[in-house]
């Protein structure tokens, strides 16, 4: 049977972990055989027009990369897609586009991301120089039903792969 198509698309706060999962889920697809590609929001954000962090330029970006993925998928190609993707109704319009589509919520809590904060962005966002920042001055809604909730907290990138990986051979 040959190796199925789709679009993993992770969604969570700045700092949540979705980097760090779609790589080593990226990197272990392949290793199976997967055909992978995989779509990080700081990459796109520079080279897709329309970089801004309003409600209308987020979801202009989303439905960008969401064209991309779909368009993957329809190629053979697994999408792995790691954005924010802060608005609800904007992640079921990708999830609409797509064949088999796998919403893993990476989410680990505001307060963790900040502690944790890598980039020093939540500490900026606090101090008032960045504006709109996910999760201090702009929201962020939950998937009410994902495929997937991983907790970084709880589980490590290993665990997490390993079960998106059982969820993506239930396709
Ligand atoms: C959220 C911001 C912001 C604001 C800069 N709000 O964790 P990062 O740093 O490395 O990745 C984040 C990235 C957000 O890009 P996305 O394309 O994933 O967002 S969206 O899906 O909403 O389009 C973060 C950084 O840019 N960053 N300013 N105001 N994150």
């Amino acid at each position: 049977k040959a190796l199925p198509s789709g679009v993993i698309w992770l969604t969570g706060l700045s700092g949540s972990g979705k980097t760090t999962i779609a790589e080593a889920l990226a990197k272990e697809m392949r290793r199976q055989g997967f055909r992978v590609d995989w779509l990080d929001g700081d990459v796109t954000r520079n080279i897709l027009p329309q970089t801004g962090f309003s409600k209308k330029e987020r979801d202009a970006h989303v439905l960008k990369a969401g064209f991309i993925a779909k368009t993957l998928e329809n190629n053979g190609i697994f999408a792995i897609a790691s954005y924010i993707s802060p608005y609800r109704e904007t992640r079921d319009r990708v999830r609409a586009m797509c064949r088999n589509f796998i919403e893993v919520h990476v989410a680990t809590p505001l307060d963790t991301c900040e502690e944790r904060d890598v980039k020093g962005l939540y500490a900026k966002a606090r101090r008032g120089e960045i504006r709109q920042f996910t999760g201090i001055d702009d929201p962020y809604e939950a998937p009410k039903q994902p495929e997937m909730v991983v907790d970084t907290r709880r589980e490590s990138v290993d665990q997490a792969v390993t079960r998106i990986l059982r969820c993506v051979k239930q396709l």
